[in-house]
């Protein structure tokens, strides 16, 4: 197995280790950030990079802003690949000359094995000492060191909407300056467009056409109009792709209503826990590549409730959803990919497994989610 020497992971997931290589792991704050612009200064045009990113709107536009400061300082990008959730890392696939991994989104702090590397820069949005490390996500990091490459070649700064694709995992667009002025330039109309554009279409179609799409864009309204030839496919899959993704969300809400499975929706429970909160736990059947947006939608609006949206094929894909509420979605994915086997993980209050069981095991799933979430609370 080979691996690159140099690794720049910049992400918001909790971390596991402290990669202890050269990381410095005492900088904070903007030093850190520093760190991470010495590591792309360092780079050589003899240096090749891999540049690996989480297929959602934030792992995209990380990419994109890391991707677009390379370009201009003329580091090539031999290797790009796109990830699910659960890191679908493997050192074997990344070819062997590669030099240099940047990682955008991903908790690959998890995968390596760090007497490889010779050198590390691991900017986690929790080395920050931040309020709330979750919602200063990948892009907004990749931002802080695009910005100060922007200083330094004024061409870049004309690719400042790529930081609109944080807004899929800080909900709220006034948490921080440069976001606000960033929407505040593009309207928020147009930035809620965007990003659900490469979110639907990074997790739902081809994030690799995603990126494509908009590193061939000049502007913002390129790809929100579909005004070339790569952003025309996104935009065209993206409409399609939302009439399908509303028509499960209809199902799925009025399953929740009805306590009755309606459509799309294969099974449903819904329990009452604790006070008013509610665990609702849905089934669906042929909707595999729509399971993060509909657990995002139905999460959206319900406060403190438990969500589970999950479907059976070669594997158990399951998405959890706890929003301001008690349950450590994370600690429960993993807990559940532990029991039966696969990978799971992510943020506290969104997270996936991917486990190795198919619908007979569907009884013990359930039961062992319902027995976490009384030992699984924040
Ligand atoms: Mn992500």
């Amino acid at each position: 197995m080979k691996y690159a020497k140099k690794l720049l992971i910049i992400d918001h997931h909790p971390y596991k280790k402290d990669l202890n290589t050269k990381k410095i792991s005492e900088k904070m704050g903007s030093e850190l950030i520093e760190e991470a612009v010495d590591f792309i200064k360092s780079l050589s045009r003899s240096d090749r990079v891999a540049l690996l990113y989480h297929r959602d709107g934030d792992g995209i536009c990380s990419a994109f802003l890391i991707h677009k400061i390379l370009d201009t300082l003329k580091i090539p990008i031999l290797y790009r690949r796109a990830c699910g959730s659960l890191v679908e890392y493997k050192a074997n696939q990344i070819p062997d000359n590669i030099t240099t991994i940047v990682s955008c989104d991903l908790p690959l702090d998890r995968k390596i094995d760090e007497s490889k590397i010779d050198y590390c820069v691991h900017l986690n949005s929790r080395f920050l000492n931040i309020k709330n490390p979750f919602h200063y996500s990948a892009t907004v990091l990749a931002y802080d060191i695009f910005d100060k490459f922007a200083n330094l070649y004024e061409d870049l700064k004309s690719y400042d909407w790529a930081l609109l694709g944080c807004l899929c995992d800080c909900k709220d667009e006034s948490q921080h300056e440069s976001i606000r002025e960033v929407v505040a330039s593009y309207t928020i109309e147009k930035a809620r467009k965007f990003e659900d554009i490469i979110t639907l279409c990074g997790r739902s179609f081809d994030a690799n056409l995603v990126l494509e799409a908009m590193l061939f864009s000049r502007n913002l309204d390129e790809i929100i109009q579909g005004e070339n030839l790569f952003s025309h496919v996104i935009l065209k899959e993206y409409k399609a792709m939302a009439k399908i993704r509303s028509k499960i969300i209809k199902d799925v809400e009025e399953s929740i209503k009805t306590e009755r499975p309606i459509g799309n929706v294969k099974s449903i429970i819904v329990n009452q826990i604790q006070g008013n909160k509610k665990a609702i736990l849905c089934e669906l059947k042929s909707c595999r590549k729509f399971l993060s947006e509909v657990a995002d939608e139905v999460s959206d609006g319900r406060k403190g409730d438990f969500i589970c949206i999950f479907e059976f094929g070669e594997v158990g894909d399951l998405k959890f959803r706890c929003i301001g509420g008690e349950f450590k979605v994370n600690e429960i994915a993993a807990q559940i990919a532990k029991l039966f086997g696969g990978e799971g993980g992510g943020h506290r209050e969104a997270a996936g497994a991917e486990i190795k069981a198919d619908e007979t095991s569907k009884q013990r799933i359930i039961e062992e989610i319902l027995k976490l979430l009384e030992s699984c609370r924040k």
